[in-house]
């Protein structure tokens, strides 16, 4: 009975849960304010982030976002997000390791063409260096689902992408067995000396990304991501509330 409950609710999800279902956006603001040059095309200035979180981002399990929800086998996410055989009714074709995960954060950029709100600097991008991070296990990850992509970012202490400015929501991801608790990644925004050139979406990792150097004529700045993990109920807790939930709804008959 339980087995059939599971697989009345199992479906394919077709795209990686976002920020809809888990509680909303919420972004970082980044603007340039110029001090020389014009706002349309500043030759120095200052990166502002304008950031107040209403909320700390959870992350947790394609089961707990979509209960019942597998991916397709072929998706590039599915290694990673895809649950286990069986949890949910996931077909081992479609099993995964069942990482925990989490884009309600995105960067954001705006622009007006003036001083306050300058554009970037002709031929230079806007780039985002990971400065810190308080677990080698956080991983970030720039998914695209029209592209089947699902690309490793921020791979290690100082990697960093070039950012086109478009809302960016990479997503975070923790192993399935990680501690409760709480988590960050510390970024660092900058100018770089690059154009953006990517094909990979709003952000640019390959090697002309990930070795880009600073325009130093601009003043970087900083922001902190945090998250946490809340301790998930036990899958004895689970089978016994669906066990409850059945009798219930039999009763009800
Ligand atoms: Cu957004």
């Amino acid at each position: 009975m339980l087995a059939l409950a599971a697989n009345a609710h199992a479906a394919l999800i077709t795209a990686v849960p976002g920020p809809d279902d888990q509680g909303g956006m919420i972004m970082p603001m980044v603007t340039i304010t110029s001090t020389a040059g014009t706002g349309s095309n500043p030759t120095a200035g200052t990166i502002n982030i304008s950031f107040s979180p209403s909320s700390t981002p959870i992350l947790k399990s394609t089961q707990e976002w979509v209960p019942g929800g597998w991916y397709d086998e072929s998706a590039a996410w599915r290694a990673d997000l895809g649950s286990a055989e069986g949890i949910g009714g996931t077909p081992v074709a479609n099993a995964g390791s069942g990482d925990l995960f989490n884009n309600q954060y995105g960067f954001m950029f705006m622009s007006m063409g003036s001083m306050m709100m300058a554009n970037v600097p002709t031929g230079n991008s806007l780039a985002i260096r990971l400065d810190s991070i308080s677990s080698a296990s956080l991983q970030s990850f720039n998914y695209g689902n029209a592209a089947n992509r699902w690309d490793q970012v921020f791979d290690a202490v100082d990697s960093q992408v070039l950012w086109n400015g478009s809302m960016w929501h990479n997503y975070f991801t923790l192993p399935d067995d990680a501690p409760a608790g709480s988590y960050s990644a510390t970024f660092e925004v900058f100018v770089a000396n690059t154009g953006f050139s990517g094909s990979t979406g709003f952000a640019q990792y390959d090697e002309a990304a990930l070795t880009a150097s600073k325009n130093t004529n601009f003043e970087s700045a900083f922001v902190t991501y945090n998250f946490s993990v809340i301790p998930e109920p036990s899958s004895g807790i689970l089978l016994g509330a669906g066990i409850a939930s059945l009798l219930i709804r039999r009763r009800h008959r």
